[in-house]
């Protein structure tokens, strides 16, 4: 007997001590933890996938610890001192493929045993299992579905549910709760993406709702909802209003909000183009939505200046995993000026970048965490360098753009995409609605070419919260103008004299928790034309046709209609026909408002999604506008006015002209 007790106490201690391999959603129930034992168990994880762990002890005596590490033992995330009957969380995302560590230990000579769950994040793609019943982190949230969901405390931490939706860029989002709760209340809280929180509503008791309404002011298109009922008994209903269904639009086996938290496009399988589905990419931890990705064994080939990477594009993201060091080349000529912006995605440390000529004089940014910004220009024609190099801790990848400045000769505003955020990246000064970047900072640049120009300037913020700052500077970087703290509330208006010609830069600056939009005008005589980007080649058409039905006519053509798409500069007007072709530079992956505005008609709206082909609509019928004349008045009108053109009233000339008629009427009657 005794034999066998031994045999039973040694193959507990060691089998559970070494490196037992876990899965996504699995659950190792009832392990023996004795005083001084430490647990390791070891994940595959692949670059940008997530996972929670959860453990829940029965000790005797003392309590346990929970930790991840890398395969290059970094601490991920860590939880201590979790005792009898508790309940601990741990949770990554992480930036590296490869074999992760996951560690049990003791205090106080723990003694008991443990049950150790693992969850996969909602956005991992080869989620074979994911119908848990775990939503308490935001990892793990569901997507959002109107219905009634039990408080469920001791299923949750803290009694947090989160939920998760995508709403298109200017839908109106209503969330609300109703408290079912036999006792306490709840709280609604919504976060934007970057889990930074945008609205809440508190203390709502037994039958009371709470909720939330806001306006959709960027393209993040990602939300999150957190219900946090506590530790009180019952249940909630949600229910939301102007989100979208969670589809796959593209059928490639992403649904659109995993698509829109790994930045490919929703609207195309193979958003780079590369051959691999974004599906196939996700799976294999590439970066679906970029072509030039450079793997380890491509890094540490280019560990010097005599075998860089040479890169050929400019305005094109590349991404590449880490290593120390890491040398690119690109051709520059003498005067020419980029502008590199580096997003690093690392489990542990930051990295150093530097930008060289070939006789070594370099400009550098270092210990970049998030994201760094070098403007760089050539003084000579050939190679130069970026070298990408850190401490010996970092782990992880980065992306990487080298932008085309618009003071290169020949460069223009049409192909540096959406990067507008240094004064050498500065856009033209357009009238417009535009999104504020992940760098908070927008330039755009004017010329005055007559002195003693009066220039009108407006600007109108639509932002979640907070205020944005307007700045003037001239040329030589002197301050002309100065507005801070121009809310929805306080806008701009604003008539500026400027007594002699040159160039100026606009800066528009928000702080980094500011996310929205702005509506922008400059006017007046006595400005320079640059490049406009509308005036670009366009990749994508929308086409549709107008027409209304009124005064006994079906289907007249509406000719000289505007149809705009909202938050951007561009427009067309329907022909006689009706007909009318909008061309909008490649924004695939976008939702727009096509709205469209004729004199006497009600404005008519509807999202279009922009795939990377022409788009036809169906038909668009506008309604008569309500005027301050009945539809009666309007058919009298019409009648009268048609008799003018068409004496025989025998219906056989352009029925366009029935349209001018009723404009004016429609005019007439305002
Ligand atoms: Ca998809
Ligand atoms: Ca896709
Ligand atoms: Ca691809
Ligand atoms: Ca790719």
């Amino acid at each position: 007997m005794s034999f066998i007790f031994i045999f039973f106490v040694i193959s507990l201690s060691t089998s559970y001590a070494d490196n037992i391999p876990l899965n996504f959603n699995q659950s190792i129930e009832n392990v023996a933890f004795y005083s001084g034992d430490i647990h390791s168990y070891v994940i595959d994880l692949k670059y940008g996938q997530g996972i929670t762990v959860k453990i829940n002890p029965k000790l005797n005596l003392g309590s346990l610890n929970l930790k991840i590490y890398s395969d290059q033992y970094h601490l991920l995330d860590g939880c201590s001192s979790v005792s009898n009957d508790e309940t601990g969380y741990i949770e990554a995302t992480v930036f590296k493929t490869g074999t992760y560590r996951i560690i049990v230990s003791g205090n106080d000579n723990a003694r008991g045993i443990y049950t150790l769950t693992t969850y996969s994040a909602w956005f991992n793609v080869d989620n074979v299992n994911n119908n848990h019943t775990f939503f308490s982190k935001i990892l793990n949230a569901r997507y959002a579905q109107n219905g009634t969901y039990q408080a469920q405390y001791e299923l949750t931490h803290q009694g947090n549910h989160f939920f998760r939706f995508t709403a298109k860029y200017k839908s109106d989002v209503s969330i609300t709760v109703k408290s079912n709760l036999t006792e306490g209340y709840l709280n609604l809280y919504v976060y934007n993406s970057k889990s930074e929180l945008l609205y809440h509503d508190e203390y709502i008791s037994k039958s009371q709702t709470g909720s939330v309404r806001f306006t959709v002011q960027d393209y993040s298109n990602l939300f999150y909802i957190k219900v946090s009922t506590g530790d009180n008994p019952g249940s909630f209903d949600l229910y939301t209003s102007g989100t979208d269904f969670d589809i796959d639009t593209d059928d490639d086996g992403l649904n659109d909000s995993i698509e829109f938290y790994h930045e490919s496009n929703p609207f195309k399988p193979d958003s780079d183009n590369n051959g691999i589905s974004d599906y196939n990419e996700l799976l294999q931890g590439f970066v679906p939505g970029i072509k030039h990705e450079f793997s380890l064994e491509k890094v540490q080939q280019a560990d010097n200046l005599e075998a860089p990477i040479h890169l050929s594009d400019l305005n094109t993201p590349f991404h590449a995993i880490f290593n120390k060091p890491t040398v690119y080349a690109i051709n520059m000529y003498s005067g020419q000026i980029i502008t590199m912006t580096v997003d690093t995605f690392l489990n542990q440390g930051s990295i150093d970048v530097a930008i060289c000529n070939n006789i070594g004089e370099c400009k550098s940014e270092d210990y970049i965490e998030n994201r760094g910004i070098i403007a760089f220009e050539a003084k000579n024609d050939g190679e130069h360098y970026i070298l990408v190099s850190s401490d010996d801790s970092t782990e992880g990848h980065y992306n990487f753009i080298l932008y085309d400045s618009w003071i290169n000769t020949g460069a223009d505003d049409c192909n540096r995409r959406n990067f507008y955020s240094t004064y050498q990246t500065a856009r033209c000064a357009v009238s417009g609605n535009y999104i504020i970047s992940k760098d908070h900072t927008e330039c755009y640049r004017f010329d005055i070419v007559e002195d003693s120009s009066d220039i009108s300037f407006s600007l109108i913020p639509h932002l979640y919260q907070g205020s944005i700052d307007f700045y003037i500077y001239e040329n030589d970087g002197a301050k002309y103008f100065e507005k801070k703290y121009i809310s929805s509330e306080t806008t701009l208006n604003k008539t500026i004299t400027f007594y002699h010609s040159g160039s100026f830069l606009i800066i528009i600056d928000s702080d980094d928790d500011e996310y929205g939009n702005y509506d922008f005008s400059i006017k007046g005589s006595g400005i320079g034309s640059c490049v406009y980007p509308e005036s670009c080649e366009n990749s994508i058409a929308i086409k549709g046709k107008i027409v209304v039905s009124v005064a006994g006519y079906e289907n007249l053509n509406v000719k000289n209609a505007i149809i705009r798409l909202y938050g951007t500069n561009l427009k067309a007007n329907s022909d006689d026909n009706g007909l009318f072709t909008l061309n909008i530079p490649d924004s695939y992956g976008k939702s727009y408002q096509l709205i469209v505005d004729s004199q006497g008609f009600a404005s008519s709206s509807q999202q279009v999604m922009i795939a990377d082909q022409d788009i036809q609509l169906e038909t668009i019928h506008l309604a008569l506008s309500n005027g301050s004349c009945s539809e009666n008045e309007l058919i009298d009108a019409a009648y009268q006015e048609r008799k003018k053109w068409d004496i025989k009233m025998d219906n056989k000339k352009g029925l366009a002209e029935a349209i001018d008629a009723l404009r004016v009427i429609s005019d007439i009657s305002k």
